[in-house]
């Protein structure tokens, strides 16, 4: 009887330990998913992520840079400006073509700003 009850404890607690594991390693995927793509870009993990919408106005896939005249920026206090961002994921040039309206997440890295989302 007691090994019965002690084997279902081991059970119960492994059970509610696993779920709680699980949950826990869904949080760890997503850090370590956001970690991997910061990593991959560079010393930005650190860094704050802010948005702007604008209007592409030039693309260079070589240097892997967009020029966006984009609006005010609050989180960085800019005005409106047309400026250049690093963009060193590749596959977002497939949504950054000339004259195209669109909304970016970048971040400071070092002295650029790397547009790390396109939408
Ligand atoms: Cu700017």
């Amino acid at each position: 009887m007691k090994s019965t009850a002690t084997l279902y404890l081991i059970l119960t607690l492994s059970a509610s330990s696993l779920a709680i594991a699980q949950s826990g390693d869904m949080k760890d995927m997503d850090m370590k998913g956001m970690d991997m793509k910061d990593m991959e870009i560079g010393k930005m993990v650190q860094s704050t992520a802010h948005q702007a919408t604008g209007v592409v106005k030039t693309v260079d896939l070589a240097k892997g840079t967009v020029t966006l005249a984009h609006g005010p920026v609050k989180s960085l206090q800019w005005p409106a400006m047309t400026m250049r961002f690093i963009v060193k994921d590749k596959s977002l040039f497939d949504k950054l073509a000339v004259d195209q309206k669109v909304t970016v997440v970048f971040a400071k890295q070092n002295v650029d700003y790397v547009v790390t989302t396109v939408k």
